[in-house]
């Protein structure tokens, strides 16, 4: 495919800053650049110093992985240059006047896949592996990456293999395997479904459960506008991301920041204020904080004295009260927030914060699943299809309609299928032929 390149660390002042790049003949496309060097050798680091117009550049370690045996099953080469992001973003450049142009995200990764390089499933534990809030996070996801056979799906993939064999079985061979009083075949075939089912239903709420997997210790500032989200927001950050103004309704977007503890990151959102507004842009601001808050870990709300009102509906999500500007007044007797803080003088922020990370440290101290577990809302919706179909299966079969029966097994055959790019025709008669000896 066309060659592309890609910073694979940051463009910071570093000591080493390292390039990929991928495609197809891509030592002779950038040979230009290593005058009278002969081709590197394979996996061997080769200390090389790129030249222009007989001028040096850089001293760089060059690794050349010659497809097939690659990250992408193309050809790869990995330059280590030195890390500053001025020399970086030559070579970058320089690059691209080779004809090499600049990968998009997760290209690589696709590249691998689309080349039998990295299953499906593979590379949703990679990106879990990469984005774990906290070590056992990562190493829980590195289980699934390092032994795909302990992937959930797969442990399904095998036991929905069996079950499809069994109907296939008594479906084209039913004088072999004719019903009986002492084997009810039905009954088995039903037995193996229900199974199925309840291993789904066993990972899927899992899933639910360790929903932290997928993300930090995340808390999000909302309230009625003007009352300090963004000040606070800055403030706890130690920043000036978000933008501060007396206008009502400064806020539209979501807004991101990290404070990292020891035991994992704390993922703080700044939102738009809660009023009903006619500007467009700022209504879908507001839709986007309300949705938020069910997807929080902590919902912050944040009252002032001059829009004191409480969250004006209820919310699953646990939440705790702000009173800001307390420079200004205090709160009246009839509001008792859990905090009275002030973005201007700072003043009940330390506490604030320091419940904050011991409530984040619990949340990471949360004892850790054994079970393998999903990597991704895609894979427990595809899961859930997947269980929906096998209850269908059932109550077909239950009532002997084995066609429909087949059919939702079938159905339930491409939900794996699509969840896991890992189902064959041949499996299934494999198994068929190998497991139930037919004979014929
Ligand atoms: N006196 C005082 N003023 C504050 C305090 N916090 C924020 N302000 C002021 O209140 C105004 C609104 O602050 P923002 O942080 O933009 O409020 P917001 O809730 O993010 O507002 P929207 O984004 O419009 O919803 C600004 O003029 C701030 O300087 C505080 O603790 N004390
Ligand atoms: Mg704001």
């Amino acid at each position: 495919m066309d060659p592309i390149v890609a910073p694979v660390t940051a463009l910071i002042a570093q000591p080493v800053g390292i390039l990929r790049l991928s495609g197809d003949n891509l030592w002779n496309r950038i040979h230009a650049l290593f005058p009278g060097t002969p081709s590197p050798v394979p996996r061997k680091a080769t200390l090389l110093s790129p030249t222009l117009h007989g001028q040096p550049l850089d001293s760089v370690l060059l690794l050349y992985f010659p497809a097939p045996h690659s990250l992408t099953g193309e050809d790869v080469i990995e330059i280590h240059a030195h890390g500053n992001p001025q020399n970086i973003r030559f070579l970058l450049q320089h690059f691209e006047r080779l004809g090499i142009r600049q990968a998009k995200p997760g290209e690589f990764s696709l590249r691998s896949y689309k080349n039998g390089k990295l299953s499906l499933l593979k590379a949703e534990s990679l990106h879990r592996m990469i984005s774990a809030p906290t070590y056992s996070d990562f190493l829980s996801a590195h289980t699934s990456f390092s032994q795909p056979e302990r992937h959930p799906l797969a442990a399904l993939k095998d036991q929905f293999l069996d079950l499809l064999a069994s109907f296939y079985a008594v479906l084209d061979y039913p004088e072999d395997l004719s019903d009986s009083p002492e084997t009810p075949l039905v009954d088995i075939l039903l037995e193996k479904i229900v199974s199925l089912q309840r291993l789904s239903r066993h990972h899927l709420s899992l899933f639910k459960k360790n929903r932290r997997f997928f993300s930090s210790f995340s808390v999000l500032l909302a309230g009625p506008p003007n009352s300090g989200k963004s000040s606070l927001f800055n403030r706890m950050l130690q920043s000036n991301k978000a933008l501060v103004s007396p206008l009502p309704g400064t806020t539209r977007d979501l807004l991101e920041g990290r404070l990292s503890f020891p035991f994992g990151d704390l993922l703080i959102l700044d939102s738009a204020g809660f009023r009903s507004s006619d500007d467009i842009i700022e209504g879908m601001g507001i839709a986007k904080a309300r949705k938020t808050i069910n997807q929080v870990d902590l919902l912050l709300w944040v009252a002032s004295p001059e829009s004191p009102e409480p969250l004006p509906f209820s919310s699953r999500t646990k939440t705790l009260t702000l009173w800001n500007k307390a420079d200004l007044s205090s709160p009246p007797p009839s509001i008792s927030p859990d905090f009275i803080v002030s973005a201007r003088t700072r003043k009940g922020l330390k506490s604030l914060l320091l419940t904050l990370s011991s409530l984040a440290e619990d949340f990471y101290s949360a004892p850790n699943a054994t079970d393998p577990l999903l990597d991704s809302e895609r894979q427990a919706l595809c899961l859930s299809s997947f269980l929906k179909t096998l209850i269908s299966a059932e109550s077909s079969l239950s009532s002997h309609a084995f066609d429909l029966a087949l059919s939702a097994l079938e159905q339930a055959r491409h939900l794996l299928e699509d969840g896991t790019g890992m189902i064959s025709s041949e499996e299934i008669y494999d198994r068929v032929f190998s497991r139930f000896c037919l004979g014929k």
